[in-house]
Parts: structure tokens; C-alpha cells; sequence
């Protein structure tokens, strides 16, 4: 869909692909977050499961897009299964329903030195417990994925053995995707560094989908856009993932220098463009199953706000890839007229879609502009009133 289609038909491409296009949100990215060096505490900060279902159900009755909530088992469910009947009730009423369910397997002291890759048989097994554990949440509350990412790893040479943990991993995961379902997917998430600085047990693609592969065909590739070193190719590694049928979802987020979780789109918006148009060229059968989430926590922005804006700047990407013609672009790419492809390209990354986008909100019965009308409604300023003195009180607590 290059300057030749006319308005008409480029609303008619955008429309259809919006009204597929979702995106997840996470329950931890309404809590009070921070680095390392400390918290800032938010008054409207969300600081029980409730506050962040109400929080997650307003960002979708604003966008439309984001129906889904992901949980985080520690903070979200501390008692395990036991919590379900209570999620099932928050997902009545607020209108979203429970997304991927993650484990967490970086949180308690055990795990010092690793959790599936620990050298210990015992902490191995606790991990196991707690994998099967969500595998059987994500059953009861009738979700599609759990998504795994682990810490694991080591901070000093020979300090540990690269090469058993591979074993210890390939073990423990084996035994956790037996125990799914059909429905049930298990999504293997990499990241090259961070807590652990000399090596980390799953630090790319090629670990995870190795682990995917191995371990069965209910298991594939999570792809987290902060997680790559400086100058990686994401697109490159979408691409391969989605022809290996191995691409299970995204924790959309930006960054400038490492795992920043910043905004969608904040710091390069084209290199999101280039990952959705490597998924819109793949065939519909290879792409029907990714779940695109965002995985993003924020220190200073409100996080209302910030929630908004994402889904919102996602949506907004997704059209500007949607309405490349791929046909022309294809035959240009084969006859390596490289100026005129690119320039196709550069084309519907440069095309204001807001128009579009905001003509779709209103015709779905949506506000126009999410945002404004987040700030209109007053929600925020009601949930800091509400929520002030419990946030003051709750420094120390991550979720
Ligand atoms: C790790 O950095 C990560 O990306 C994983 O997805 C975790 O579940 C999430 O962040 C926790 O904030
Ligand atoms: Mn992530």
C-alpha cells in the first residue's frame, strides 16, 4: 500500500488489522518500581492484585487493545493456585482477562546460585515445583501461555559449570512441558546479562530456541526488545524464529543503554516498524499465535499514562507497517532496485496513521484520543487519593 492507494482503501487495511491486533499488558507495570539505587514511590501506583486488575481493565476500556493481563506468580499469586478463584473474580469485574502467567524464579534466596541451572538437586526440584505450579494456574484460569525467563548464571569465571547447567536446564524444562495441555504453551525468554554479569544460562536466541527445540513442540522463543546487545538485529532474529515456526510473543519495551524498559517505540520506533514488518510478510499460519505483550515497569512516568501511550504507540506502528505493499516492495527487493525500496519502506514509516487510528477508535465506540481522555476522566487523580497512603507505606515492597 505505497502513495498510489487511495485513503479509502488504506483506512479499510488498517481498520481490519486493528481489529486484530492486541496487545498484553503487564499486572507489574502498574506497581511501584525502581532501579537498583531506589524507589520512587507513586501515589497512584497500583498496590494489590485488585488495584492493578482495576488499573489494567480502565487501560483497555480506553485502547480497546489490550483485553489481556499478564500475572507474575510471586506478586500477583503468593498463595499459587489457591489465588485463582479470587483472579477469576477481578477478571469479572474489570472486563480483562488473565494473559501469560510467569513464573518467578529470581526472587527467592535459594536461588543464589541459580534456579533449573542450580548445581544443587534440591533447588532444581524447588524450581521444578514452582514451574508446575504455574503450568497448573495457567490451566485452571484457561490462558494460553506461561512465560519463563531465569536469572540464572554466574558472575566470575570457573565459579560454575557452563556445560552441566545445559544438562540441569534441558532436565528440569522437559519435565515442566510434560505437565502441559493441550492450549498450553511454554514461551523460553533470553536475556545476555543481568543479574548475572560473567554468564548467563539462556543469553540469546540460540540457547532458547535450542531449550524450545529440545524440550517439545508445545515450547517456543520469547523475544524481549531490550534484551539484545547494542546494534543486534532484532528483525534479523524475528525473521529466523518465524521461519523455524519457533516465535512465541514479545515483551515490547525500548532502551537506550541496557534492559531500560522504557516506552514502546520512546527510542527507536523504527526498529519496532521492522519487526512488525518482518511478521505481516511471514504467512499467516507462522504468525497467528504470537503474543505480543508489553514488559515494561516505570520509575518516573505515571504509570497509567505510560500504559496508555504504549498500547496506544503500538497500535500506531503495527498501522504504519500494515500499509506496506509488500507485493511491490517484493518485486523491487528482486530486481535489487534498492533506492526505490527503500524509499517504499521509508514511505509507510513516515505516514501519519494518527487520523486513521483515531477514525477507528470512534467507529469501535472508543475515545478518539486515550489519553486525553484518561486525563479527563479523572481516574488518576481518584486511584492517587485512594492509593497515597498505602504507596507512602509500602516502600520497601516490590510488587
Ligand atoms: C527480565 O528482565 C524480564 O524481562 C522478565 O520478563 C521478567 O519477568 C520481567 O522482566 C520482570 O520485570
Ligand atoms: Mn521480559
Amino acid at each position: 500500500m505505497g502513495q498510489d492507494k487511495n485513503v479509502g482503501s488504506r483506512q479499510d487495511v488498517v481498520w481490519k488489522a486493528l481489529d486484530r491486533f492486541h496487545i498484553e499488558i503487564p499486572s507489574w507495570g502498574f506497581a511501584n518500581t525502581g532501579t537498583r539505587f531506589g524507589k520512587f514511590v507513586q501515589s497512584a501506583a497500583a498496590t494489590s492484585i485488585e488495584e492493578k486488575f482495576a488499573d489494567a481493565g480502565e487501560v483497555n476500556r480506553l485502547t480497546g487493545a489490550s483485553p489481556t493481563v499478564g500475572l507474575h506468580v510471586l506478586w500477583d499469586l503468593p498463595n499459587g493456585v489457591a489465588d485463582v478463584e479470587k483472579i477469576r473474580g477481578l477478571e469479572k469485574q474489570h472486563g480483562v482477562k488473565s494473559g501469560s502467567i510467569n513464573p518467578n524464579l529470581f526472587q527467592s534466596q535459594e536461588y543464589k546460585y541459580g534456579s533449573i541451572a542450580s548445581p544443587s538437586a534440591e533447588v532444581r526440584r524447588i524450581a521444578l515445583d514452582h514451574l508446575l505450579e504455574s503450568v497448573e494456574i495457567g490451566r485452571a484460569l484457561e490462558t494460553k501461555d506461561i512465560s519463563l525467563w531465569v536469572s540464572d548464571g554466574s558472575n566470575y569465571p570457573g565459579t560454575q559449570s557452563i556445560s552441566r547447567r545445559i544438562g540441569w536446564m534441558e532436565e528440569v524444562l522437559g519435565a515442566m512441558h510434560a505437565a502441559t495441555t493441550e492450549g498450553q504453551r511454554l514461551l523460553i525468554e533470553y536475556k545476555p546479562f543481568e543479574p548475572a554479569f560473567y554468564h548467563t544460562d539462556i543469553a540469546d536466541w540460540g540457547m532458547a530456541l535450542h531449550l524450545a527445540s529440545k524440550i517439545g513442540p508445545r515450547a517456543k522463543v520469547l523475544v524481549d526488545t531490550g534484551h539484545h546487545y547494542h546494534g543486534t538485529n532484532i528483525e534479523q532474529i524475528v525473521a529466523w524464529l518465524l521461519h523455524l515456526d519457533a516465535l512465541g510473543g514479545f515483551h515490547f519495551n525500548d532502551r537506550k543503554y541496557a534492559d531500560d524498559d522504557l516506552t514502546i517505540g520512546s527510542i527507536d520506533p523504527y526498529q519496532v516498524f521492522r519487526i512488525f514488518h518482518e511478521i505481516l510478510s511471514a504467512p499467516a499460519t507462522a504468525t497467528a499465535g504470537i503474543a505480543y505483550m508489553i514488559d515494561q515497569s516505570h520509575n518516573l512516568k505515571g504509570k497509567m499514562e505510560a500504559m496508555v501511550q504504549s498500547v496506544v504507540t503500538a497500535q500506531e506502528l503495527y498501522a504504519r507497517a500494515v500499509l506496506i505493499d509488500r507485493e511491490t516492495l517484493s518485486a523491487l527487493q528482486d530486481e535489487c532496485r534498492l533506492v526505490e525500496a527503500e524509499e517504499l519502506f521509508r514511505d509507510s514509516f513516515w505516514t501519519d496513521v494518527r487520523p486513521i487510528v483515531r477514525a477507528w477508535r470512534e467507529a469501535r465506540g472508543l475515545a478518539g484520543d486515550p489519553l486525553q481522555q484518561l486525563r479527563e476522566s479523572g481516574y488518576v487523580e481518584r486511584i492517587a487519593k485512594e492509593r497515597a497512603e498505602k504507596n507512602r507505606n509500602s516502600v520497601s515492597s516490590y510488587a
